[in-house]
């Protein structure tokens, strides 16, 4: 059945429909388990994943709000000061909502308004979580623009080196070499190096595949779309995650960059393993 649980110390609202399961901790409304069926697992959790003295959670799906990586200046003129990726993911979000039907099983958290770190605050933050038995549907929700926001969802992959995310041709910012634009020109991209990609104006659908499986990521209200793999290098200086914990995810993020967009956020990003 669904309901609250705890997994390791964290407060936890475990959904289940059919054989699908999805498990979300309230502490940053962070999703750290996607099962379509039993044996499978779409979500990478990093083992060394740690959630204690403000750290966020290294894995799942983390809520990027209200910027995303460093602080832009806009936010506040101590920008520096502030961490990466905006505020909400070391908060505990409040579960206001949950509906439970044969079809299909919903939870809405919450943050309240509090004093955010810049000048348009809205009213309310709100991630919604939907499991059907074929699809994890997250929306992210405020009554405001003007705000960065990302859904930086960590994949489970059996080998990054037998990975192909398509279709991904187009511009992008290279943020390995000071944010440059590039421009790529084949419909895939496959990991051989570290990539830390923002690719504009990405298609809604995205697929990564792999040997023997596919997961279809599903975008909506986004500008961008991010990837990342730290590699070895970085992966070794990132104290909650294994060395070799590179070779297990990928990221594929579905963000909203736009700070000149002033319509509503309404960040959608849809999961469904393809077999
Ligand atoms: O989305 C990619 C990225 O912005 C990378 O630059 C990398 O730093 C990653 O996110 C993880 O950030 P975090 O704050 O979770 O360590």
């Amino acid at each position: 059945l669904s309901g609250f649980g705890q997994l390791k110390d964290l407060p936890c609202y475990v959904l289940r429909c059919g054989q699908a399961s999805a498990v979300i901790s309230r502490y940053g409304a962070h999703l750290l388990s996607y099962k379509p069926k039993a044996e499978v697992e779409v979500i990478y959790l990093s083992p060394e994943a740690v959630w204690q003295n403000n750290t966020p959670i290294r894995g799942g799906v983390p809520v990027c709000w209200p910027w995303f990586g460093p602080a832009a200046a806009e936010f506040n003129p101590a920008a520096q000061k502030l961490p990466n990726h905006g505020v909400v993911r070391t908060e505990l979000w409040h579960v206001v909502k949950e509906s439970v039907t044969e079809a299909a099983v919903s939870i809405e958290l919450r943050i309240a308004n509090k004093t955010l770190p810049y000048a348009n605050a809205p009213s309310y933050l709100s991630l919604t979580l939907q499991l059907t038995e074929e699809a994890l549907t997250l929306k992210l929700n405020s009554d405001q623009g003007v705000q960065q926001a990302a859904l930086h969802s960590y994949f489970n992959v059996d080998s990054v080196h037998q990975v192909c995310v398509s279709t991904l041709a187009g511009d992008y910012l290279d943020k390995l070499k000071a944010g440059e634009r590039s421009v790529q020109r084949q419909p895939e991209l496959k990991f051989t190096a570290e990539v830390d990609r923002v690719y504009l104006d990405t298609a809604a659908e995205l697929t990564l595949q792999q040997q023997g499986s596919a997961v279809q990521i599903t975008q909506q209200g986004h500008d961008a779309s991010v990837l990342w793999n730290p590699w070895a290098e970085k992966a070794t200086a990132l104290k909650d995650l294994p060395d070799l914990g590179y070779l297990d995810f990928v990221c594929v993020e579905t963000a909203r960059l736009s700070l000149t967009n002033t319509a509503p956020l309404q960040l959608v990003q849809q999961i469904r393993y393809l077999g």
